[in-house]
């Protein structure tokens, strides 16, 4: 169980996750309505605005304090009650990024900050949106010292025993956090904020895009691993299963350490200023960072076949009908991994060099992000929340809430569907993304693109009947359902008994080889930028 004293911390958390669900979701819904000219905007909003809002809340704000708060749960589950000054440091965390939150909406909304969630140089905001994103990062660091401080102190309070899988691995998501926000935080700092303020007259726009993108990519990791936590720790439990390996899922968890960050000039690819040489070594660094996926849809389908076999089902893939597909709490996780095999390759395509030259800055990378973060993390995180806020609550999931909870995760899936398929397909031909108009004065490509809008503005609209619909059943879980006893499902592992290497824990070690690569990629191309910089760029608004 959760610690009782662990509970409010991580619901709160949760609570303001989902609060930033709704909104960012629904300018989401407006932003698909714009393209395909179905509405105009009120109140004088734009459609830039807008896009900037649902990016920051959806991909930066609700990620961050849902990550956190299944986190803090999962860490009260399994090492107990986090300690008072522990929590204390967790608490705030959470009132930095709540304050950085309303700050960088409320510049969003004044229309100061109208520079998408990426905010590419030479775009200007005012000088507050920079400090608002600065706070969140503060924020986490609080967050993510309470974590690795109540992970240190188990392992002295209990020398020699193999410390709990899942908090291994929320450590594993931190230390990756911690490595790429330096990217973020020296842009902002160094960059952004003396740029804004007037300070410095001109920026460096290939350095701040390369230190954006050297946070970035590890950025989509930091979104992905809770949802393997929940893959690995929580769906073999709930399928009456074990996990394969413990050593192999830790082992997982340290690739993504070494391999997601030195890669971020794959976003970079079409950029003058940085040679095809790194560009190149990038790139492999990317097919390197494949492989813990890879493991881990192998782990997957052997937690799957392992269950189905115990049960008794028999033949080749005779134990696939024994997976539970009516409980919500694996529907959602199992749909989420089917949508990362078309999600993984459309990385992969995005990642070879040639491919990428036709589908950049298309709605192609729209409809990769909305099936990676839209749909294999938010469908693993929505079946996280069908029972974690009932087991903080001390109430359950009850049938009735099963079905309905399997219907919104139906929903989310045919509106993602609909929706990330349009973009895909429209990005084939040149559909380019961040742009509201898109008809080429009538050119006969772009007319081909009016249907695929419209497939988008529906799929959309599903979404966001099916957020309504999880916001509806969260609240009814958390006030109205029957109370009890709702389980945390903590999986073990077939290889339980036996202690995993040393090595795998020897975080020196693998924090030190982190650190080699990223030197070795970015070391000399860094110099080069600042060394032979482009001519530096004053601030625009162009909004
Ligand atoms: Fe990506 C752009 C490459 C993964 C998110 N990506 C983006 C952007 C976002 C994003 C937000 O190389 C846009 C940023 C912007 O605004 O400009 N991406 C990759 C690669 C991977 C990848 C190689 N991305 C993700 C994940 C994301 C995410 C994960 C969010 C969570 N991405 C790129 C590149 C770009 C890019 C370029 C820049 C494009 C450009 O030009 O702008 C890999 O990590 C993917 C590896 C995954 C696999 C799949 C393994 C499958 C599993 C499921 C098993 C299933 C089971 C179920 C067990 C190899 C684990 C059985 C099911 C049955 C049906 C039987």
């Amino acid at each position: 169980m959760v610690n009782q004293n662990d509970v409010k911390l991580s619901l709160y958390h949760i609570y303001a996750a989902f609060v930033a669900l709704f909104i960012g979701g629904s300018l989401g819904l407006l932003q698909t309505l714009v393209r395909s000219e179905s509405i105009t905007l009120p109140f004088k909003l734009n459609y830039y605005q807008i896009l900037t809002a649902h990016g920051v809340l959806l991909a930066l704000v609700f990620t961050t304090l849902f990550i956190f708060g299944f986190m803090y749960a999962g860490i009260s589950r399994t090492t107990g009650e986090f300690t008072s000054h522990r929590r204390k440091a967790a608490w705030i965390g959470y009132l930095l990024m709540i304050i950085g939150t309303v700050l960088g909406v409320v510049m969003i909304l004044m229309n100061k900050a109208t520079v998408l969630y990426t905010f590419y140089a030479p775009l200007q905001a005012s000088p507050l949106f920079y400090i608002a994103l600065a706070l969140l990062i503060v924020g986490t660091y609080f967050a993510s010292y309470a974590i690795i401080s109540q992970y240190n102190g188990w392992r002295k309070a209990n020398p020699g025993q193999k410390t709990p899988l899942f908090a291994f691995m929320a450590v594993a998501t931190i230390v990756l956090w911690l490595i790429a926000t330096l990217g973020v935080v020296a842009a902002v700092l160094f960059q952004f904020i003396p740029w804004s303020l007037g300070w410095s007259e001109e920026i460096n726009v290939t350095l701040s895009r390369t230190l954006f993108w050297y946070f970035g990519h590890p950025l989509v990791y930091f979104w992905l691993l809770p949802a393997y936590m929940a893959w690995y720790v929580v769906v073999p439990k709930v399928i009456g299963g074990k996990i394969f390996s413990d050593s192999l899922a830790r082992l997982a968890f340290l690739l993504f350490i070494l391999f997601s960050i030195p890669v971020g000039f794959h976003h970079q690819l079409t950029e003058p200023g940085i040679s095809e040489a790194w560009k190149f070594l990038q790139v492999i660094l990317t097919f390197a960072v494949i492989l813990p996926s890879l493991m881990t849809a192998f782990s997957m389908f052997a937690s799957f076949e392992l269950a189905g076999r115990e049960k008794g089902y028999k033949g080749v893939f005779g134990w696939f009908k024994g997976l539970p597909w009516s409980d919500v709490r694996f529907l959602s996780a199992f749909i989420g991994m089917a949508f990362f095999i078309p999600a993984g390759a459309g990385g992969i395509i995005n990642a070879s060099h040639q491919m990428n030259q036709v589908i950049h800055n298309t709605i192609w990378v729209t409809g990769h992000f909305h099936i990676t973060i839209g749909a294999t993390v938010i469908l693993t995180f929505f079946g996280i929340a069908y029972w974690l806020v009932p087991h903080l609550k001390g109430r359950v999931l009850t049938k009735r809430m099963n079905s309905l909870a399997n219907f919104q995760i139906v929903l989310w899936t045919i509106g993602m569907f609909i929706m990330s398929a349009a973009m895909h397909f429209s990005g084939l031909s040149g559909n380019p993304r961040r742009t509201q108009n898109t008809d080429y004065n009538g050119h006969e490509v772009a007319s081909q693109w009016g249907s695929y809008e419209t497939a988008m503005a529906a799929g959309g609209t599903l979404l966001l009947f099916s957020i309504f619909m999880f916001i509806i059943l969260i609240i009814r879980l958390a006030k109205t359902e029957p109370l009890g006893q709702e389980e945390f499902p903590i999986g073990t592992a077939l290889d339980e008994s036996t202690n995993p290497p040393k090595l795998l824990e020897n975080w020196k070690l693998w924090i030190g080889i982190a650190i080699a690569l990223i030197l070795v990629a970015y070391t000399i191309p860094v110099f080069d930028i600042i060394q032979n910089p482009a001519p530096g760029s004053p601030g625009y608004k162009f909004w």
